[in-house]
C-alpha cells in the first residue's frame, strides 16, 4: 500500500505546521494556503475520504466542527470563515485522507469554482 502523506504527517515523519491536536485530531496549516488563514482538520485514523464514513464516525465529525470552530477563534479571524471537504478527484480532493479546510481572514465567493 502506498503511504498516506497525510498519516505520514500526522506520525511526525514529514513535517507539518501544527496549530492543534486532540486525542483523535490534528491541525496543521495546509501548504498552499488559498486565504489568510487556510487550516486542515484531519481525523488521526486513517479515513480515505467522506465517502468512507460510518455511523460510528460521526462524533469524529462533530469533532473536526468543533475544533474548526476553536481555531476560528485562536488562528483565524473569528466570527467568519469558510469551511470545505472535497469528496472525489471532481470535487478538488487531492489527498485521499478525510480532512476538512477552514479558510479565513478573506471575504469568499459564491459559488465556489
Ligand atoms: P484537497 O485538495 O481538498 O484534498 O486538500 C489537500 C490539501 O493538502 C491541499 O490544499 C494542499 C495540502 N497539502 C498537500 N501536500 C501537503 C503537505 O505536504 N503539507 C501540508 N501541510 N499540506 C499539504
Amino acid at each position: 500500500m502506498s503511504k498516506c502523506l497525510f498519516c505520514e504527517i500526522i506520525a511526525g515523519r514529514i513535517p507539518g505546521e501544527m496549530v492543534g491536536q486532540t486525542d483523535s485530531l490534528v491541525a496543521f496549516r495546509d501548504i498552499n494556503p488559498q486565504a489568510p488563514v487556510h487550516v486542515l482538520i484531519v481525523p488521526k485514523e486513517h479515513i480515505e475520504s467522506m465517502r468512507s464514513l460510518e455511523k460510528k464516525h460521526a462524533p469524529l465529525v462533530g469533532e473536526m466542527a468543533l475544533m474548526a470552530q476553536q481555531l476560528a477563534e485562536d488562528v483565524g479571524y473569528g466570527q467568519d470563515y469558510r469551511l470545505v471537504m472535497n469528496t472525489g478527484i471532481n470535487a478538488g480532493q487531492s489527498v485521499f485522507h478525510l480532512h476538512m479546510h477552514l479558510l479565513s481572514g478573506r471575504d469568499f465567493t459564491w459559488p465556489p469554482g
